[in-house]
């Protein structure tokens, strides 16, 4: 049972990032900006900072040979039944992405998680900025012979990454990636752009209770991207998402920054009690577990950024 390894992971003491172990007033909120809109200075840092995490040792190592850079996949997935289709599938995303934001300054990196706006080129996916083979992640991966089943990314900076996780099992691969193919006839855009069109987000948008808009986010547009899209990309779609979230906090910010219900999940990943904001995010090692009220204002509790 891979989930066996949380209760070892749960045990592990880590050095908590100093801007994360109190409270703090957010006074100058840092701008997370969308790819398409980066100065190409801001993309490379951006870009070697993500390389950068390759080069550092696991925190968890949970097996050898492992990087900083696994950490973060082995984490994501091997929480996953405690992480998805519940309540906290928001605040844990975000509470994720800032671990990694914080990582990527252990890099050396001054600037801030950046996000994908897969609304903005739902028409056209596959011709987004993230993917440009310079100042981007590459394309989509291709039969290349080496990679076992799977589709390996040729060109871009992450071309000879080597992750070590699929799943959380070890299974070192060549970077993959395999959009979702497209079909004129139906009316079906590659990497399923069709599934989260302006159209579609405003119709999200509308709904008015926390979990319905979070069903709809997390079902819909979050699935169908995640259906071409692997790491390190992965934290472009999720602060995105993250940012997708925080439009509709700010449509009735008094109401809605802390507005948060649904189900709880148990240990076992099965549906628990409701889910209230006193709930753990559970970060396995990788940096200390969370509480859902620290992390539904991205100006307060224990974060300081904006879109
Ligand atoms: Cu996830």
């Amino acid at each position: 049972m891979k989930f066996l390894h949380l209760t070892t992971l749960a045990g592990v003491a880590l050095a908590v990032p100093a801007e994360l172990s109190s409270r703090q007033t957010c006074s100058s909120p840092k701008l997370r900006k969308s790819w398409s809109k980066a100065t190409a200075a801001e993309k490379t840092a951006y870009i070697n900072a993500a390389l950068c995490l390759v080069t550092k040792p696991s925190k968890l190592r949970v097996s050898t040979h492992t990087s900083l850079y696994d950490d973060f996949s082995y984490v994501h997935a091997a929480l996953t039944r405690q992480i998805h289709s519940y309540a906290v599938f928001l605040p844990w995303h975000r509470y994720f992405v800032q671990v990694y934001e914080n990582a990527l300054r252990e890099c050396g990196y001054t600037g801030t998680a950046m996000y994908w706006d897969w609304v903005a080129d739902s028409a056209a996916p596959s011709r987004a900025a993230v993917w440009d083979p310079v100042l981007g992640f590459g394309g989509n991966g291709v039969n290349s012979g080496d990679n076992g089943p799977r589709k390996r990314v040729t060109d871009g900076p992450f071309k000879n990454l080597r992750p070590t996780y699929w799943n959380s099992d070890v299974q070192p691969h060549w970077l993959s990636r395999d959009w979702v193919p497209g079909d004129a006839s139906s009316g079906r855009i590659e990497i399923s752009g069709h599934e989260y069109t302006p159209a579609i987000m405003a119709s999200i948008n509308s709904e008015t209770k926390y979990d319905d808009f979070r069903q709809r986010l997390e079902n819909g547009p979050h699935a169908a991207v995640h259906g071409g899209v692997g790491d390190p990309l992965f934290f472009l779609h999720h602060t995105q998402v993250d940012r997708l979230w925080w439009l509709w906090q700010q449509q009735n910010p008094s109401a809605r920054t802390m507005a948060y219900e649904g189900t709880r999940p148990l240990p076992d990943g099965l549906a628990g009690p409701p889910a209230t904001l006193n709930d753990p995010l559970l970060m396995a090692g990788l940096a200390s577990d969370g509480v859902v009220r620290d992390y539904m204002d991205v100006k307060g509790g224990k974060l300081c950024y904006t879109y």
